[in-house]
Parts: C-alpha cells; structure tokens; sequence
C-alpha cells in the first residue's frame, strides 16, 4: 500500500510519463504510428518500466487516474507536435476492464477538444483480460470511440482465450499480433502459421495487422511475406521520449 500511495503522488507530480514506439507500413517503410508507453521517472529508483509498477494499479481509482494521465499527455504532445505529425498517430494502452466504463468517451472527447486534436490522430489499443470483460459495455465503448475517430485495435492477439469470439465481436480495425509469436516466426513453422491465420482472420474482417515485437531483419521478411500491414519493435526503435519521436517526425523524407 505504500508503493500505491507512491504512485498516487507520483501520478500528481507528474512523474508518470509517455514514451513512444514508432510504428511502421511495412510496403512503404514509412512511419504511421507510435505506441504510448508509460515510465516512472522515479526520483530515487530512476527510470521504471511498466512490468515494476503497473500490478501496483490494483484500485480501480488508480488505474483511471494513470489512464487520465496517459490520455492528457498523449493529446498534450499531440498539440505539441501540430503539423509535424502529418498524420502519424498515437496509440494509447487501456485494459478492457476500463473500456467498460460508461464515461471513457466522454472523456476522450472533452480531451481531443481542449487540445485541439483531431480523433484520427489517436488509436486505443485494447489490452489485458478482454476475456472477463462485459463485450456488449466494451463494444458500446469501442462504437463511440470509433465515432469520433478514434482507432481501436486487440493488443497480444493471439494469447488470450477466445481471441477469434473476441475479432469477431469487437468492432475493431487492428489486431496486433503478440510479440512471443514474432520471435519463433523465422525459424518456428507453428508460430509462421499462427500469424498467417491471424492475417487470414484480418483479411475476412477487413481489419490491419500489426506485428509487434519485430528485431531482426529476417523477421521483417517474414512478417512481411505472412501479410502483416504494419510492424513495431527495437529493429526500428524502443520507446524514445517525445522530443526524440518529434525528432523522428521532422527526419522524415
Ligand atoms: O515497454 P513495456 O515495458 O513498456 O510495456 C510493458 C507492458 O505495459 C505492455 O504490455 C503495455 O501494454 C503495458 N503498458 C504500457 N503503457 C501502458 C499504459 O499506459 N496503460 C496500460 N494499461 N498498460 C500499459
Ligand atoms: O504489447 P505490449 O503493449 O505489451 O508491448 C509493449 C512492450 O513490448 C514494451 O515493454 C516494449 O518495450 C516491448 N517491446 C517493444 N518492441 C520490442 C521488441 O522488439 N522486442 C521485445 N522483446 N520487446 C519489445
Ligand atoms: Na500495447
Ligand atoms: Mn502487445
């Protein structure tokens, strides 16, 4: 309980910041997207990665006050950014536990408004445990986000149980393939045809997929050749502080 209350302060004091992944078209090679990943600039610990905190988030409070927080910055160095996005968009994490909430899109809404922020330059990605959320609250939330704009994608598909109830319920527009499978894809033909289902899945549903988790140029090939749209993952970049994804931004040719 101590580490929680931590957090709470450090929510406050803005020590919980985003860090961003950038996502690649894999026809084109052009950036299209980032992943918004939480850190903990901890004073005494230094840099915290998620896997140290985030099962601290076990109050419902808690966890709507880092998703606040995680919105508000996203849309905040979206403003920042302005132009130079030129259309590269940000994709935010939030557990489906949350997505069941009746207010999360009013709260988007109030938050693209006040920072000016067109929908289209946000996405949600749906993480953690869609299996014991309520569908029909989690599909009444992904329909209102989508009417503003906003891009819904399954995170870690292809982990959970029930992930082709889950494609098939959810109106959706991305399932990002979970990185334990992108990792055996060169050399494992089981983990090869696990993603050539999802893309089979993707390409009945008319939804994109992403492979996460993509570090060597062998799985790129590969990920490519399976027919997944988009990839992410250190053979591009880790995550990197907003002033150097700005930096990414303005290098594009
Ligand atoms: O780099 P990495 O350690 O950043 O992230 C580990 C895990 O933490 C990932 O599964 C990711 O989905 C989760 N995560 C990262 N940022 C957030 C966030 O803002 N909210 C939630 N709910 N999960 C996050
Ligand atoms: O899916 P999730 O939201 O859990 O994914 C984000 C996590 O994956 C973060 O911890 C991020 O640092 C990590 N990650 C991103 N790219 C790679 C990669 O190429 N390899 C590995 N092993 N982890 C990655
Ligand atoms: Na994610
Ligand atoms: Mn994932």
């Amino acid at each position: 309980i101590g580490r929680e209350n931590r957090l709470r302060d450090g929510l406050a004091a803005g020590e919980v910041v985003l860090h961003y992944q950038p996502q690649y078209d894999l026809t084109s090679g052009t950036l299209v997207a980032a992943e918004a990943l939480v850190r903990w600039e901890h004073p005494e610990e230094g840099l915290l990665l998620p896997g140290a905190f985030l099962h601290v988030l076990a109050t419902g409070h808690l966890r709507r006050a880092l998703t606040e927080v995680v919105l508000e910055q996203a849309c905040r160095d979206l403003a920042t950014w302005g132009a130079d996005t030129h259309g590269v968009s940000v994709a935010v994490n939030v557990s489906a536990d949350e997505l069941t909430d009746p207010d999360l899109v009013d709260r988007v809404r109030t938050l693209l408004r006040r920072h000016g922020v067109p929908g289209t330059a946000l996405q949600v990605e749906i993480t953690e445990q869609v299996v014991f959320a309520d569908l029909s609250s989690l599909r009444r939330t992904i329909e209102g986000l989508r009417a503003l704009d906003v891009r819904v994608s399954i995170d870690d598909f292809g982990t959970g149980y029930s992930s082709l109830h889950h494609a098939r319920q959810l109106p959706v527009d991305a399932l990002k393939i979970d990185r334990s499978f992108v990792r055996g894809c060169v050399e494992d033909p089981h983990d090869a045809s696990v993603i050539a289902s999802v893309v089979g899945l993707a390409e009945g549903l008319g939804v994109d997929v992403v492979a996460e988790g993509v570090e060597t140029e062998a799985q790129l090939e590969a990920v490519r050749r399976l027919g997944c749209d988009l990839g992410q993952g250190f053979l591009w970049s880790p995550a990197v502080p907003p002033e150097q994804f700005h930096g990414l931004l303005t290098a594009r040719p």
